[in-house]
């Protein structure tokens, strides 16, 4: 009997950290051996040419998430969404479960479950979105979610029926440095962008270009500062996301300098996409609307600045599914004004092969600054390390077989997601997987998926060192310097 179920050989293996040609021998979904003459197994993948990388694990993505009013309009489901991941690289995937204002987070955690169950064919967790932190909600229903490996939280700045205020942030990060739980923010001034948005639909500036108009990046730095602000005042890390410029950066970066455990997050439409991506013919500029909105030359630059320079740790793809039609952009017509149009793109499939074939093939960042944003960092900062995000002795056998050498022209029509368009048409990128695994199975090979619908595991997730806190107390909050006050804990 063969002691490894597969064994690959002669591939290039690379790890965030380091690069050997050697041989992985895995066992009941795990890897059980790295080196050389392993012997036999049930099967042998050769990978001469091909290089190993861990499978991505994409750490911010939306799939089948129910907007405020209660309506699913994404064009994925957990099937569609998992399988145009597993394609582009991606094995694990961390999308949100919602709370919407007056509902439990529980139940909503539950209601995902029965969506992604059946469906996922890789493994995926959430994370949490809180919109209403009231005090059974932070002391009651968020400890017991994340004892039970819910571990991570979004909250945003933004957004009617989303946005936290400055004093419920507050109650919510120090409910996070209780529990231990990362905390994602989505940084704009809610203010700033309603007051451009009315200024512009009153002088009747309607079109879908306007969209990127209305969201600053002065809206976006300064939120970034305050609440990079409020998370050093609770002494809480805490991570930005999809942050699309420089200025907002700058922010994090300046943090990060002063020792503060502020991470940072973006994505491929900052990379790739500019404003003028909004102002094409008639309504087609809806495609390109997210917030914060893709910016221009300058910007991309920045960002691509920012992850070879380390202030970024983790790349995501926010994969946002709407179709161009009615149940999607288009939902109030053909001519939407800019306040109508549903904001995200599509792009968890592209999201490791545009950064490969654009960063590291372009020499902007390198193979091992590569693994780290799009799997290993995402798995350290989220609870995962190292059962996913690496290759070692004992992790999940998610493996990547890339072929540095494929080049391929990007058409929607070759990808495997349900939204029918890309953002990316006609882009030519060079390196793509060619065989993918999920826990040891062949998940992707020959172009053909061969994993079926609802293998995919939940995944809970253990607390991350990124998520503690430096111990560092504001003198106001430090019962030692504010006269013996204990006002942190309740
Ligand atoms: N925030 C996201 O995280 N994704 C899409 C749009 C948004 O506002
Ligand atoms: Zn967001
Ligand atoms: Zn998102």
């Amino acid at each position: 009997m063969s002691v490894f179920d597969t064994i690959i050989t002669g591939g290039r293996v690379v790890t965030a950290t380091d690069s050997v040609t050697c041989d992985i021998g895995i066992r009941d979904g795990r890897i059980a051996a790295l080196g050389a003459d392993l012997g036999s197994a049930a099967r042998t993948i050769e990978a001469g040419g091909l290089m190993v990388l861990p499978g991505g694990v994409d750490g911010h993505c939306h799939i089948e998430q129910k907007s405020a009013v209660g309506s699913v309009m994404n064009a994925d489901d957990f099937y569609t969404a998992t399988r145009s991941a597993v394609f582009g690289g991606t094995t694990s995937v961390l999308p949100f479960a919602a709370q919407y204002k007056g509902t439990s987070l529980r139940k909503s955690v539950e209601e995902y479950h029965t969506l992604a169950g059946p469906k996922a064919v890789i493994d995926y967790g959430y994370h949490l979105i809180i919109t209403d932190p009231t005090d059974q909600v932070l002391g009651q229903e968020l400890p017991a979610l994340i004892a039970d490996g819910f571990t991570s939280f979004k909250i945003y700045m933004t957004y009617d029926a989303l946005r936290l205020d400055d004093m419920q942030m507050l109650n919510v990060l120090a409910s996070a440095r209780s529990h231990g739980a990362m905390v994602m923010v989505h940084a704009e001034n809610h203010e700033m962008i309603k007051w451009l948005s009315s200024r512009l639909l009153d002088k009747g500036y309607q079109a879908p270009k306007y969209h990127a108009v209305s969201h600053s990046r002065i809206g976006e730095s300064e939120a970034t500062h305050r609440a990079i602000k409020l998370a050093e005042f609770i002494d809480v890390p805490m991570l930005i996301v999809h942050v699309s410029a420089e200025e907002a950066m700058r922010e994090i970066r300046q943090a990060q300098s002063a020792g503060l455990k502020i991470y940072g997050e973006t994505c491929p439409q900052y990379l790739f996409l500019t404003a003028a991506d909004l102002d094409r013919e008639g309504a087609e500029g809806a495609k390109f609307c997210c917030s914060p909105p893709p910016r221009d030359k300058a910007a991309q630059e920045a960002i691509w600045c920012g992850l070879a320079n380390g202030t970024f740790q983790v790349f995501s793809s926010d994969h946002a599914p709407y179709r161009f039609d009615e149940t999607g952009k288009l939902k109030a017509g053909t001519n939407p004004s800019f306040k109508q149009i549903a904001n995200g793109v599509p792009g968890i499939e592209l999201r490791l092969p545009l950064l490969f074939s654009e960063g590291v093939g372009k020499g902007r960042i390198d193979i091992h600054q590569f693994i780290s944003l799009t799997a290993t960092n995402v798995a350290k900062l989220y609870g995962l390390h190292p059962r996913k995000g690496t290759i070692a002795v004992g992790s999940d056998a998610d493996l990547a077989l890339w072929d540095p050498e494929v080049e391929r022209v990007v058409r929607w029509s070759d990808l495997h997601d349900d939204v029918g368009y890309t953002p990316y048409e006609g882009m030519t990128l060079k390196g793509w997987p060619v065989i993918v695994m999920s826990r040891g199975r062949i998940a992707v090979e020959n172009g053909e998926l061969m994993v079926v619908q609802g293998s995919g595991k939940f995944l809970p997730r253990e607390m991350s060192t990124a998520a503690e806190p430096l111990g560092r107390l504001a003198p106001e909050l430090d019962p030692g310097s504010n006269f013996g006050a204990h006002i942190l804990t309740r």
